[in-house]
């Protein structure tokens, strides 16, 4: 047998010890853009993400809200694979075929609405502006806008009807459609407004812009608005149905696959990319995995992978290790994969990103996976917390819950998961059921936390990840220490000021 010569570490062990923060070294100048699929060296990734987070393959994590939610911050979701063919495909195809950043159908009020339904509308869709058209849809006629400036919640009665307050539709400040980004910033800007509605040739609403729309795209002016942009979106495949599922998941537009397995470095895999590889060439991208050193990386990247997953036994719903013994500290696993893609690239001028897949607790954790080397992160407790998740929230001793469960848990069933080539069956669970606490908007839970990874890497010295990479000195932590880093010797007034929060 091989043994390792140290111990193999997870991400609490371990703190970042802060760099020289220049006067430039400030959040809003931190970019957390990342590669997502392998490039050349010199050459660009044909898919990038703008921050560095993905949704788990998880029945109780991506649908097709979390789709859309996660895409609309610059994250990509991987629609699970655990269901029928064609389910998962029109979850990809919904996604898809959603209008970013604009108001959809069910984003619009009815002349018969009242301010109730106005706040109701608001308060579902965090929009300021709304529009009233005549059939309540994003495709019927633009009769109106109501803005928060337009009524006066405290002096309104609730039942007030929208047509007493909205601004009629002949003194909107409209676009058609083909708008570039540039003149609509400039329609927004001169009139100062907040949203500018664009309206097809026949006077139908299409779409919205938002301000922050355009803030968001940092002025890019060659986007267009009516080849209307569309949310890039993931899609897990297994190692069984492939020849079913991925030309399925192709015609519905997904933007990237992964391979969904505990454990990647097999011959299944390798026959799965390479049967993509021989249909598709390089155009359908593909991720595998999931590993946990140098060896079971480089056998993935030789086997044509776009990215590769590395992770065993910490995913929080996970209990492997327990039942079967296998698996790595996934610390030590990132940085030991992460070091064999670098000696990949420099061998090959490859450069297969990696993605630290499970056991993210803390939000600092994230920002050690992309320190140790890591190109993005997946996650699962974490987003299952929020409404874009597709479980229920269930109120549980005087608290909301959202349902999650693994993959490998006797609900999910997902055999192919663990699938070494016998009967089509999940022979004993490797997961469990679980609750976690409701954790509200996936927006506001993700600005919280990205606000965190951007000032952290600020005090690191860092404006990029791989400017991270480079300067970060990481320091393993005793477990005294790990209780000084916490609140200590004090008596909490609110408990749930020092609890888990995440
Ligand atoms: P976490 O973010 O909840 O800690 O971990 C999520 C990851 O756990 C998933 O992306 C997947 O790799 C893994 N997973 C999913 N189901 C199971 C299971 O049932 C599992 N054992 O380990």
């Amino acid at each position: 047998a091989y043994f390792f010569s140290e111990p193999s570490r997870t991400f609490s062990e371990y703190l970042l010890v802060p760099g020289y923060s220049s006067a430039e070294c400030i959040p809003a100048n931190v970019s957390l853009k990342t590669p997502v699929v392998k490039y050349r060296r010199g050459e660009e990734p044909a898919l990038t993400m703008n921050v560095p987070m993905v949704s788990a393959v998880m029945q109780a994590v991506s649908g097709e809200q979390m789709g859309i939610a996660l895409a609309k911050e610059g994250g990509i979701a991987f629609i699970y694979v655990s269901q029928p063919i064609e389910q998962q495909a029109e979850m990809v195809r919904k996604v898809k075929n959603y209008k970013a950043g604009f108001v959809i159908s069910d984003s619009n009020l009815r002349l018969g609405d009242t301010l109730a339904d106005v706040l109701a509308l608001k308060e579902r869709t965090g929009h300021s502006t709304m529009a009233v058209t005549d059939d309540g849809t994003g495709t019927g006629r633009l009769l109106g806008l109501v803005t928060s400036r337009d009524y006066r919640v405290s002096r309104m009665d609730p039942s007030t009807p929208v047509s007493q307050f909205m601004t009629p539709a002949e003194k909107i400040v409209s676009a058609p459609e083909g708008t570039s980004l540039k003149a609509a910033n400039d329609i927004i800007w001169d009139h100062k407004l907040n949203a500018l509605p664009i309206v097809s040739d026949d006077g139908h609403l299409v779409s919205f812009v938002f301000r922050k729309d355009y803030d968001s795209h940092k002025g890019n002016p060659l986007e267009l608005l009516d080849s209307q942009k569309r949310y890039v979106v993931g899609a897990g495949i297994n190692s069984r149905d492939y020849e079913d599922r991925v030309p399925a998941l192709v015609e519905a537009g997904a933007d990237v696959l992964v391979i969904d397995s505990s454990e990647g470095y097999s011959e299944w895999q390798k026959r799965t990319l390479a049967w993509i590889r021989s249909r598709y060439g390089d155009t359908v991208k593909v991720g595998a995995g999931n590993v946990v050193d140098g060896e079971g990386f480089r056998f993935l990247a030789d086997c044509g992978a776009d990215f590769v997953k590395v992770g065993i036994g910490g995913g929080s719903i996970c209990i492997t290790r327990e039942t079967k013994g296998i698996g790595r500290g996934q610390a030590t696993a990132v940085i030991d994969v992460a070091a064999e893609r670098d000696k990949y690239f420099e061998e090959t001028g490859v450069y297969v990103p990696i993605c630290a897949d499970g056991g993210i607790v803390q939000d600092y954790h994230i920002t050690l996976a992309l320190a140790m080397g890591a190109d993005f992160c997946m996650l699962g407790r974490y987003f299952s917390r929020f409404d874009e998740s597709p479980t229920s929230k269930v109120l549980i001793g005087g608290s909301y819950m959202k349902e999650y469960w693994g993959e490998g848990s006797a609900r999910a069933r997902n055999w192919q998961r663990y699938d070494l080539g016998g009967a089509a069956k999940l022979s004993f669970e490797e997961g469990v059921d679980s609750y976690v606490p409701y954790a509200g908007k996936l927006s506001d839970g993700m600005a919280t936390t990205l606000a965190k990874v951007r000032s952290t890497m600020c005090n690191c010295g860092a404006l990029t990840i791989p400017e991270l990479r480079e300067k970060a000195k990481l320091t393993l932590v005793s477990s005294v220490s790990i209780v000084e880093g916490g609140a200590h010797d004090v008596l909490l007034k609110d408990t749930t000021a020092g609890g888990n929060q995440r």
